[in-house]
């Protein structure tokens, strides 16, 4: 299985988020980056290869200019007025309160963001350009040929929209690699998010496409960040009406219903018949996961490997969440070695 990632992405390393009224380190850190890279390594899986760098065109295919230009200069603007302290928003334009594009950084700051837990700091765009080029380098590797490539994606996309960030998200790999794969002729992709979090970003890209699959299975935004998003009623629309499938589950799901509803979810993806498939892979389903309320066991994610193998579908692996730091490399790879002994 080649494997996609570049140091450059470990330059974003923001502090802290805020959560339950506090500060508190940041859960989405690079230390996730090592322990990932571990478990590869322990695993006797090949070196990472760097991707090339792919420009700003594939970005723009997903994203809108405006918002990749806001990335690539707001730290530079906000240095200049405020020094080093991490850029975070602190107003938003939520309904009521107007909906006109503001000018000020610490505006536009909000205009694009829609949580607290996603600042801008130094490295933030280098690292969240150098994590979609890892997204684009298996996507390309997969149309060259390989049955499977990994991205180790981080900071992960799926909280991405065309010109949102949020969710530790700042550009959607995932839907890079997607939109990638049919710039580059293959006809229908289907992208299976089975993070913990609805792929808010992910839906919101392809909701009116019928060449786009979207599924996933998520905490239910009833009480489940991000919210606003996932329900199961949201199938998508206009040409897209069927092609976005979203499976909420309760608080405590265990293996046997998470299982149930992958398999369902798959069905589904063969009867879009997509010709590529990409995985959001998150991990923070894992019961020990500390921002997931999930109960999957370890022993599941080789099981979720061989379910997504047996699409027989070439398939480019994105990296998403997954937090719990000690195991999460363990984890991701249980999912890699599932799929490669499918
Ligand atoms: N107190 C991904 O897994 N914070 N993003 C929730 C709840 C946001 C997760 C805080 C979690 C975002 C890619
Ligand atoms: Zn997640």
């Amino acid at each position: 299985m080649r494997i996609f990632h570049s140091a450059t992405q470990l330059t974003h390393a923001p502090a802290l988020e805020f959560s339950r009224g506090e500060a508190m380190p940041h859960r989405e850190s690079p230390v996730r980056v090592e322990s990932i890279l571990a478990a590869l390594a322990a695993a006797g899986f090949p070196s990472a290869e760097c991707p090339e760098d792919f420009g700003l065109g594939p970005l723009t295919r997903v994203h809108a200019t405006d918002y990749v230009e806001f990335l690539r200069t707001a730290w530079s603007i906000w240095k200049s007025d405020m020094g080093e302290t991490p850029a975070y928003p602190t107003a938003w334009p939520v309904p009521g309160v107007g909906s006109r594009k503001p000018q000020s950084i610490e505006a536009l700051l909000g205009w694009y963001n829609f949580d607290s837990g996603t600042p801008i700091v130094q490295g933030t765009w280098e690292a969240a350009k150098a994590s979609a080029m890892a997204a684009i380098g298996a996507a390309r590797a997969v149309q060259a040929g390989e049955r499977v490539a990994y991205a180790l994606c981080r900071p992960p996309g799926h909280h991405a929209a065309a010109a949102m960030m949020g969710g530790y998200c700042y550009l959607n790999n995932a839907a890079i690699a997607a939109q990638s794969l049919r710039d580059n002729g293959v006809n229908r992709v289907a992208i299976v998010d089975v993070d913990y979090h609805h792929g808010n970003g992910t839906q919101a890209l392809f909701y009116d496409r019928a060449d786009v699959f979207f599924g996933s299975l998520h905490a239910d935004p009833c009480f489940g960040f991000p919210y606003f998003m996932g329900y199961a009623d949201e199938t998508g629309m206009g040409a897209g009406e069927g092609t976005t499938v979203n499976l909420p589950l309760p608080e405590n799901t265990g293996e046997t219903a998470w299982m149930a509803a992958l398999d369902h979810l798959l069905k589904r993806v063969q009867a879009f018949g997509a010709d590529a498939l990409v995985v959001s892979l998150g991990v923070d389903t894992w019961e020990g996961d500390p921002l997931s309320s999930f109960l999957l066991p370890a022993t599941t994610f080789p099981r979720i490997g061989d379910r997504l193998a047996g699409l027989g579908l070439p398939t480019a692996i994105i990296q998403e969440g997954g937090y719990a730091t000690a195991e999460l490399g363990e984890n991701v790879v249980a999912v890699l070695r599932g799929f490669e002994a499918a």
